[in-house]
């Protein structure tokens, strides 16, 4: 379901100033859009929610990772952009999928520290929720770990506004970066993502094996649902699954594709089961 992925592995310096500069056309042409992918229930193999991942359709480079750009868009502030596109995309995939499936499915979408820590971005995110009629109980903010490193007052109380009125907070990347297991205490949050780097390895190194046992034994012990990202093999799936993981997102279940594709895959009549029980 790829398609033409191309992800330079380094620039030069001005290959960032041209980096710049082309994302700042990029933004005014319209070409950043969101792919969906599937976040399924070990519970009952049903899709829980669809994750919203960015993409930029490059006119001579193909469809490009964040990697490229995500770091550009986020420093030079050009992300609250995308805010409205994001908040578009991510209403019509819900809508179009809880109507195939019968059901209110949720999106979840990412925050960086940076819009987190912005209190204007904080604000303007919720009315423009309202103004969308998105209904919070179908998002999932997600939010990485840096995000809570820096100061943390506003973007506390905007994401405990956000969960009052419904909204499930997932603490993404769980494990790599600036991890502090005090973060867990610091927010209720509902959902920890455990980073692909740990599940890749959980069959050949007993290390990654016994951190993703302790992530998921700690997370429920504060009464949080755990995903594991960057599922890609069947042996993996055992893992977490006899770990008593709540949720996998990865490969093996769902590749990230555009929002027709994701919706197009599931089956209606088997209430948009993606995996076997
Ligand atoms: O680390 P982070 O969760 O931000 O990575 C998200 C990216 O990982 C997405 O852009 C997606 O394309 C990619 N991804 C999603 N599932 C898998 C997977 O199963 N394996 C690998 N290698 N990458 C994945
Ligand atoms: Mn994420």
């Amino acid at each position: 379901m790829y398609l033409n992925w191309v992800v330079p592995s380094y620039w030069t310096t001005s290959e960032s100033l041209q980096l710049e500069n082309e994302i700042r056309s990029a933004v005014e042409n319209g070409e950043f859009l969101f792919h969906f992918q599937p976040v399924v229930s070990l519970w009952n193999g049903e899709l829980y929610c669809c994750e919203a991942l960015m993409r930029w359709q490059h006119p001579e480079k193909g469809l490009l990772a964040p990697e490229v750009f995500l770091d550009v868009l986020d420093d030079t502030g050009l992300i609250t952009s995308i805010i409205d596109t994001l908040l578009d995309q991510a209403s019509n995939h819900r809508e179009k999928l809880s109507k195939k499936l019968g059901r209110d499915v949720a999106v979840s979408v990412n925050l960086s520290a940076r819009l987190m820590n912005d209190p204007a971005f904080c604000r303007g995110l919720l009315k423009r929720l309202v103004a969308r009629e998105f209904p919070l109980e179908s998002l999932v903010l997600e939010i990485t770990e840096d995000t809570l490193t820096r100061e943390l007052a506003e973007a506390n109380e905007f994401l405990q506004q956000a969960k009052n009125l419904g909204a499930k907070i997932a603490l993404d990347d769980f494990g790599v970066g600036q991890a502090s297991l005090s973060h867990l205490r610091q927010f209720p949050f509902d959902l920890v993502k455990i980073d692909r780097d740990f599940i890749s390895n959980v069959h050949s190194d007993a290390n990654d094996a016994n951190l993703v046992r302790a992530i998921i034994q700690l997370a429920h012990a504060f009464g949080m649902q755990v995903v594991a990202e960057g599922v890609e093999t069947e042996q993996q799936l055992a893992f977490v699954r006899a770990q008593g993981c709540d949720y996998i997102q990865g490969y093996l279940v769902g590749v990230p594709a555009d929002s027709g594709q994701v919706v197009a895959c599931l089956s209606a009549g088997r209430n948009g089961s993606l995996l076997a029980t």
